[in-house]
């Protein structure tokens, strides 16, 4: 049959949209009025919409493109595979070649005590699995009552159930009753808002302590895991200071709680090495990946299952009631595999640890003088930007004047993608970017921020 393609201007895909497709985390009446941004195709680093604008796309999708748009090895393996065989379970004594090459791949990039892997399809269906996992573990091991997982305020792991739970955003807990019984959250490790006075050093101490200090009213006897993510994402970039991770796994040594890291964004080279736990050197019992381990080309997840806890599970276990349709699809593991080879072959995360992370850090440090800025942060290829009022007490703007999403506008409207979580303006590019992207990227960065600088004097807010 001769098909086709429909073509239809901007508007009239706008109308489609706003008639039919109810998008994630949106005001839906708000966008129906305004009209979305259709993007229409990407390379490299750069998206291009439906009118031709070029936007340089410094969020790498979703905190997911690691390798970048458009590379062939990906789409020849998808190719490949779904000629091949394009799904089949694991469910019933069965498995396939690619779920169980990515298994093997997986033990070999990650820290060593992880050798097993369980799949989702997602990293919310990954925190599920986690949820799941942790208290089967402490059951098998005749302490059923071990059941409460200790996470964060402002973390996100998710949005199911499970991982709207763990997360600490309120807007999310407000909506379905959430948090599940059995979840508690702790303060975040955000020292520009939590810790100004003391050192960076005291306060990681005094924020891990927060976890020690919860754990004693609980009673260890009743915590399962504590589960964070080595740098906040979603929560706005929030690296922790440097005695924070050491001290939390102190910690859940001391009373034998079982560690989990969401690895979802700092996995597949973010931070400068595989995995975000080894840049800030903790050694956790689960990790939760999803994103990078297919650069977003394909919809993956899972946990990688620690020693301590396979051993259990597997040698003491019995059925463990629980999996996905997709866990372990195929054509989703033959794209982690063609992304991860990439990923190793291209050296992307030493390439992130030598050079463009340290890159990165000079070039965000020059944004520390600008008079709207109060912090600026990077890890590897993750950067920051505190948007202030005054400069010298680092006052916050008040919330209602969304200094951070006008920000936002402006990189929209100068062909910039950068998120703002409040008035924390956040990257996160691609890990093939050049020294030379990143410049441009920086250029655009100073130009949206003087910009946002001349609305607030203009609106006598500074
Ligand atoms: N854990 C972490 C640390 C994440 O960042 C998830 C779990 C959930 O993954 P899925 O694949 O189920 O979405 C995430 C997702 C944002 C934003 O606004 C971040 C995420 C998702 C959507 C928006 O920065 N991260």
């Amino acid at each position: 049959m001769n098909q086709h393609p429909i073509v239809r201007t901007t508007q009239q895909w706008q109308a489609a949209d706003a008639a039919h497709y109810l998008h994630p985390f949106t005001d839906f009446k708000s966008l129906a009025n305004k009209g979305s941004r259709i993007i229409e195709r990407a390379d490299n680093i750069y998206l291009w919409d439906s009118e031709g604008h070029k936007i340089l796309d410094a969020m790498s999708g979703l905190w997911c493109v690691n390798v970048g748009y458009g590379q062939q090895a990906l789409i020849d393996a998808a190719t490949k595979q779904m000629t091949e065989l394009p799904f089949y379970n694991s469910f019933f004594q069965t498995a396939n070649k690619p779920a169980i090459e990515l298994a093997e791949l997986l033990a070999e990039v990650s820290p060593t005590q992880f050798k097993h892997v369980f799949f989702s399809g997602s990293g919310s269906e990954g925190n599920d699995t986690v949820v799941r996992m942790v208290r089967r573990y402490w059951d098998v091991l005749g302490q059923p009552e071990r059941t409460v997982i200790i996470s964060r305020n402002n973390a996100y792991h998710g949005s199911t159930m499970a991982g709207a739970s763990l997360g600490g955003m309120r807007g999310m807990h407000a909506q379905g009753g959430l948090p599940i019984p059995g979840i508690v959250h702790i303060e975040q490790p955000f020292w520009f808002e939590l810790g100004q006075g003391t050192s960076r050093d005291d306060f990681g101490i005094k924020a891990a302590s927060w976890l020690e200090a919860n754990i004693i009213e609980i009673g260890a006897d009743k915590v399962a895991a504590f589960i964070g993510e080595p740098v906040q994402g979603a929560g706005g970039v929030i690296v922790p200071p440097e005695t924070y991770w050491p001290e939390i796994q102190r910690i859940c040594d001391q009373y034998g709680v079982l560690l989990v890291s969401d690895e979802v964004i700092c996995g597949f080279g973010r931070t400068g090495h595989w995995f975000g736990c080894e840049r800030f050197g903790f050694r956790p019992d689960l990790m939760t990946f999803a994103k990078g381990v297919t650069s977003g080309y394909i919809p993956l997840g899972g946990v990688m299952v620690g020693e301590r806890i396979a051993r259990v599970l597997i040698d003491q276990g019995g059925e463990f009631n629980h999996g996905y349709t997709y866990s372990g699809h195929p054509v989703a593991c033959a794209v982690a595999l063609a992304n991860i080879r990439l990923i190793q072959r291209e050296g992307l995360v030493e390439r992130v640890h030598d050079d463009l992370g340290p890159y990165l850090a000079e070039q965000f440090a020059a944004l520390a003088g600008h008079a709207l800025v109060g912090e600026v942060q990077t890890c590897g290829l993750m950067g920051a930007v505190q948007l202030v009022q005054d400069k010298p007490s680092a006052k916050a703007f008040a919330a209602d004047l969304e200094v951070g999403m006008l920000c936002r506008g402006h990189c929209f409207a100068n062909g910039l993608i950068m998120r703002a979580v409040g008035d924390r303006m956040i990257i996160a590019p691609p890990l093939v970017i050049t020294r030379a992207q990143i410049d441009e990227m920086m250029a655009l960065i100073h130009t949206c921020l003087d910009l946002t600088l001349a609305d607030a004097a203009r609106h006598g807010w500074v």
